[in-house]
Parts: C-alpha cells; structure tokens; sequence
C-alpha cells in the first residue's frame, strides 16, 4: 500500500546514529504480541484473554532498507492512567520514566478494529504525547464478520498520521507496516483536542509549571497535566519523582476552586474526549450488522458462563484434560522407560566397573531419566491449556469462579495467575501484576504455589504408579487420585485466601474486570510453540539442576564409603546423604516417611521434580544388580529395617499431600522476593505452608494407621 500523499508534512527526522524505537501500545487482548512476534521472529507468549504480557519485552525488526530497528512490546492497558503495576510499566515506559528501557521516539498503537471506539480512548491519550505515531488497525477480520467496514483513508486523514490495515496472526498488512516504520519523516499527528473551556485554563499553568519546575518538554508536559487532572491517585502512585511544590500547588488551588464551585473536571476531560472519538467514529465507521442479533460468542457464553451448566462443562474439561495426559502418555511413557534402560545397560556393557561407570549409570541416567520419563503428560498438559488459552475458553473459566473466589476474598483477576499457576508458580506469580489493589495482589502471590504446578506432576505420578501397582487398574481411579490432589491444592488455595483477608491482609475484594474475548479458532502454531518451549525448559532443567544434584547426590551417597564387607543398602545408610536424612528422620517418622524418602524431601527443596530423580538414585544404589528395572518396582521393594513395607498406599497418599502443600521451590521464593520487595513474604510462605504439609500428614497418616490401613 502507498502512503498517501497528504501524509507528509512536519516530519520527526530521527538522527541516523540512533536506532528508532518503537513501543507498541494499545488495549489489552489487541495482538501486540502477536505483531510484535511476527515483526521480531521471538516467541513471546499470546493467548486469548486480557493480561497475558505483564512486562516489557524488547526486540529488533529491520526496515525495509535493512536498518535495524528496536521494538518494544507493552502490556496491555486501557487507559495512560495506569491502575495495575502491568499498566504502569506501559505508562513509564512511554512517559520516559524507566531508565532501563530507551524511551520510545515512536509508536505503534495497535487496536482491535472490532471494537474501535472503545481502543481509540488510549489512542487519544497517547496523540496528546506529540511523538510520532502509527496507528495499527488490527483483527480486520474479526471486524468484517462482525460487520463493521473502517475507512482507512478517511480515518488516516483526519488524525494525519499512517493507518495500516492488519490481520496481526496471518501476517496481512505487515508489508504496509514495514513499509511505514521505515520511513524517516513520520508525520506528527495534525489532530487538535480542543481541552474544554471550564479546564483549559488549568491545563494549561500545570503545563507551564511542568515545563520550568519538572524539566519536562512541553507535549510531555501536556499529556501529563491531563494526566494529573483525570487520574491524580494512579499518577502520584506511579512511584515516579515527586512534583515540583509550585506544580502540586497549582493543582491544590484548582482542585479547591473547582471543588467550591462544583465543577467535576475529571469527568468534564473524559467525557469531551469521547465525544470527540465518538463524533471521529461515526465519520469513519460503519456497522451492518444488526446489533441486537446475538452472536456466536454470546450463544456459547450462554452454556458456558451459566450458573449450573457452567459447572459441568468445566469439570468435564478437567476430566478431559487428565484423562489425555494418562491415556494418551502412555506409548510415549513407555518408549522413554525402555530408552532408559537400554542406554543404562549399553553403558555397563562397554564400561569397566567402578565409580565413573556407576556415577553414569546410578546417578546421571537414574536421575535424569527418572524426570524425562514424564515429558510426555508434560507436553499434553500444556498442549491442553494453550488450547484453552487460544479459543478464549479460559477467560470464561475465570468467570465461573470469579462467583467462588469473591466469596473467599479473592479478586476475579486472580484466575489467571492461579490458572498459570498450574503450569508454574513463576509464571503465575508474575501475572499478578495485572491486579490493581495491592492486597488483592500480595493474597494471589502468597497461595499461588498451592496450586499443583506441573513440577509436582512427576512426584503425583510416580506416587499413584506406587499406590496403585499392576496395570489392571481402572485408569479412572488414578484419574480420580489426580483430580483428588489438584483439587485438594486448589481448595486449600481458597481456604489460605479466606483465612489471610480475614487477618493479615484485611480489606474487601475488588470487584472484578475483566473483559470476555471473543472465541476465536485455536492457533494451532502459537499453541504447540509455546508447548515446545516450556518442554524445552523442562528438559533443560532435567539437563542441568537435575543432572547436577543426581550427579552430587550420587557423590553423597557413595561416599565415604563403606568397607567392602558391609551390605549394599548399608552403603546408602552411612553416607553422607544417608546422615542428612537420619537427621531429619526424626521429623518425618510421624508421617510415615523413612530417613530415604527424607533425602528425597532436602534434595526437591530446590524443585520439586528432583523427589523423583533422587529416589531414583537413592533406590537404585542399593541394588546395584538391578537398577534398571523401572523405579516403581525399586519403591514396591523398599522396606523398612524391621522388614515392614515402606511405600504402603498410606504412605504414597501422604507423600503427595506432603507435596501439594509443601513449599519446596526456590526459584518461586527468589520470584516471591523480587515481587513484594521483601524477605517477609517468602519466608512467611515456607513456614505456613510446609507447617500446614506436615499437619495435615500426620493427621492423614496417624488416622489411616489407626483405621488399619
Ligand atoms: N482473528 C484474529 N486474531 C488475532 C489477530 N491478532 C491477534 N489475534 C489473536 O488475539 C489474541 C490476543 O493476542 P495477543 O498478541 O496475545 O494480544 P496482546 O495485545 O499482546 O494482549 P496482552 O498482552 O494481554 O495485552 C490471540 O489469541 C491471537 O492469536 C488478528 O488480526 N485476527
Ligand atoms: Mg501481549
């Protein structure tokens, strides 16, 4: 597309020895990330539903003339007024605030074409900045089924700056894009907001007393002053410098006179700049389609989001998605086993006996094998939630339970970081950010690792694989045990909410915000790369932290050594993982957990996966003969010293308690600590929650012992 002619005019020249950068802006759930990705080639996560990018994220693009360009993908906001920390990362990076990121010379605004009128408000604000600006109509598709035509030219005309035309998924309009980002002399936007009469005159000394007092330049300074008179409580949270006395002074003076004469100059500037975006709509904007028809969307929320019907479709999409991860792993599952020991066997085939051919076969192949085994249910659970998260489903989900979690106290944007949390608490954690009241966010942050992340999914697994042997178990009762433990870590998720909002963090919910997306058919590629890449991280977890505590606590558990007389299992016992775990026995015993298992528990301190690879190691040691058989024969095997049965069904059961609701990952601690900025929080989570762990398995243990299990 060639820009049109009446385009030119006062041009922004950027000096040729600094890069441009372009930040890309625009409401939430718009396809920034999905525009930024196809502009970068980087794989930054996208899903359908508002809140998915909560931070910054930079990467380069060339120009058509092969110049490199920077761009800069934002978290979605609404409004320059920012409400949430995600949004006022946005509002900082654009107003220069940030010094770890450049400020942006230009900007894209992406918008969703289907729903202009509504994005055009932030497109509004972000013209007052006078910085160059071009402006994204994104999801041209969705529009046109919706029935709604744009008229680009006109609409390019009246704000006079580039309009491009997109489908930001399929890559249509990236073309014209480029092409427009390549140019040196990007139009300012001709397009003057008339401030209405009652306020300008305050506008415009706040502006002046920004300019001298503030160091500000004068459009910044505008947009600003706009700023301070709509959104004073978001702007003076922004943790930003504080105003000059002279500026916050105007602003006290003007606030008192419009206050006695009974002026509401907030809601005067909104409302005139959406009478000024509806009057720009209706020129350029037309809408076919019969708006009292209900769409497609709206039929399906009709089933979904009901009241009771809502319910069984969401516990049938649980059922759905453990069913998948036990049937459809199970091939896989059983080609990597066989792998494993054949790799094992190869190794004591060619390599003479001895330590180095031990710490292969015992430590490195015992450990990490034991965590790859899972890779398979890893890739369908995460497959099954991309999908969920592409089609818009998950949005709905968070609707359903926003009814549970405002009675606990939770914020319905809670949902979505719990959600994540499945996956990973670290995740989970960092979206959070898109809640605006701080205690709202610190109660999210400090039960998210209740929730059953897919580390523990191994420590599950091996555990039901021990609880129940023998492969004529009904798949539904191992089914029925997962869903029993993920409902279990969700449910003592709500009840710590409850409990917190009524003593440490006291205060009621906010209410909940949060925008439905419409369905949209799954992108099938976004879904499997974003599968791909968390299946790259867990192997590279296997690969590195895993590898690196199998290989020591091989080293640990071989050493000092025994003389040769002694019998294998007294090998484990004296070494110095054996003395670790006879110190803490003491502890566990109650719970019916050995000084063996106890290894296991110090050693996933530093991820929860790591149980599996240590018992891998711990119980393969002791039978040197056969430590290739599968680790679930290795644990059927393992008793105590009086020759009692170690792994009873009591005690898997428990163990996996222990595990849903111990706090045994460091990484999520480091993640707590850089979230709330305090040591408090993190250290206040280990304690509640592995002394809740420890409670609940000695009542669980106790009981079952006295019930005769
Ligand atoms: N039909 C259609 N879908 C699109 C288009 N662009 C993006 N999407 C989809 O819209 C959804 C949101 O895309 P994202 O790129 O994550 O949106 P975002 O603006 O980065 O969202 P936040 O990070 O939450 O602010 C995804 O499901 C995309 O696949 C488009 O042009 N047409
Ligand atoms: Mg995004």
């Amino acid at each position: 597309m060639a820009l049109p002619s009446h385009i030119t005019s006062t041009a922004s020249t950027v000096t040729p020895s600094r890069q441009p950068v372009f930040a890309l802006v625009g409401n939430p759930n718009s396809g920034k990330t999905t525009l930024f990705n196809a502009l970068t080639g980087l794989k930054q996560k996208v899903g359908n539903y508002p809140g998915v990018t909560v931070e910054k994220k930079i990467g380069t693009t060339w120009s058509q003339h092969g110049t490199p360009m920077t761009v800069i993908d934002l978290p979605g906001s609404y409004s320059l007024a920012a409400r949430s920390p995600d949004e006022a990362v946005t509002r900082d990076v654009l107003l220069g605030r940030r010094n770890d990121t450049p400020q942006p010379d230009r900007i894209l605004c992406v918008v969703d074409t289907s729903n202009l009128e509504r994005n055009l408000y932030l497109v509004h604000q972000i013209l007052d900045l006078g910085r160059p600006v071009i402006l994204v109509l994104n999801m041209m598709d969705v529009a046109a089924q919706a029935g709604i035509t744009v008229r680009v030219a006109r609409l390019e005309r009246e704000l006079g700056i580039p309009v491009i035309a997109c489908e930001a998924h399929n890559g249509r309009g990236l073309v014209e894009l480029r092409v427009a980002m390549s140019r040196t002399d990007l139009p300012l936007s001709r397009h003057a907001w008339d401030v209405p009469a009652a306020v300008a005159p305050a506008v415009a000394e706040l502006q002046a007393s920004l300019v001298e007092n503030d160091g500000k330049s004068p459009l910044i300074a505008r947009a600003e002053a706009l700023l301070l008179l709509t959104d004073h409580d978001s702007v003076r949270v922004a943790g930003s410098t504080p105003l000059h006395d002279h500026t916050a002074a105007i602003l006290q003076q003007w606030s008192q006179r419009w206050t006695t004469a009974g002026t509401d100059w907030a809601g005067t500037l909104v409302n005139s700049r959406y009478e000024a975006i509806a009057r720009l709509c209706a020129e350029v904007m037309e809408c076919k389609a019969d708006r009292h028809t209900l769409s497609r969307s709206d039929r399906i929320d009709a089933v979904v989001t009901h009241a009771w019907w809502g319910w069984l479709v969401l516990g049938g999409v649980m059922t759905l998605l453990f069913l998948g991860i036990f049937t459809l792993a199970e091939y896989p599952m059983n080609w990597i086993d066989a792998g494993i020991a054949q790799l094992a066997d190869w190794v004591k085939a060619t390599m003479a006996p001895g330590d180095l051919r031990d710490l292969i076969t015992d430590g490195a192949i015992a450990g990490v094998g034991g965590v790859v085994i899972f890779l398979p249910q890893i890739l369908i659970l995460f497959f099954f939630v991309g999908l969920l998260e592409s089609t818009g489903y998950m949005a709905r989900a968070a609707f359903i339970m926003d009814r549970v979690m405002s009675r606990v106290g939770l914020n319905g944007k809670s949902f979505i970081p719990l959600l994540s949390s499945y996956a990973c608490a670290i995740p989970g954690i960092l979206a959070t950010r898109t809640i605006e009241d701080r205690k709202d966010r610190l109660v999210t942050i400090l039960v998210a690792p209740l929730m059953s992340c897919s580390a523990r999914l191994p420590v599950y697994l091996l555990m039901i694989a021990a609880l129940v042997p023998g492969d004529r178990v009904p798949v539904l009762t191992k089914v029925g045990l997962m869903v029993f433990m993920y409902a279990l870590g969700t449910v003592g998720a709500f009840a710590f909410a409850w409990l917190f909002r009524r003593t440490l963090l006291k205060g009621d919910p906010s209410p909940m915000m949060m925008e439905l997306p419409p369905y949209r058919r799954p992108v099938l590629f976004d879904v499997v790369r974003h599968m791909l890449d968390r299946a790259g991280d867990f192997l590279k977890n296997a690969g590195t932290i895993i590898l690196a505590i199998s290989i020591l606590l091989w080293f640990l558990s071989s050493y000092p050594k025994a003389p040769d007389d002694v019998l294998p299992g007294e090998q484990l016992a004296q070494s110095f993982a054996g003395q670790a775990g006879h110190f803490i026995e003491p502890a566990i015993e109650p719970l019916g957990f050995d000084w063996q298992i106890g290894i296991g528990l110090i050693t996933s301190f530093a991820a929860r996966e790591v149980f599996v690879s240590t018992m891998g190691v711990v119980f393969n040691t002791t039978d040197p003969e056969e430590d290739t058989t599968p680790l679930r024969h290795a644990l059927a095997k393992a008793t105590w010293p009086d020759g009692r049965q170690l792994f009873t069904p009591l005690v898997c059961f428990t163990l996996m308690i222990f595990y849903v609701f111990a706090m045994q990952c460091v990484s999520t601690l480091a993640v707590v600590r850089s979230e709330t900025g305090s040591w408090k929080w993190p250290l206040f989570q280990i304690a509640y929650m592995t002394g809740t762990a420890w409670i609940l398995c000695f009542i669980v243990y106790q009981t079952g012992r006295a019930l005769g299990f």
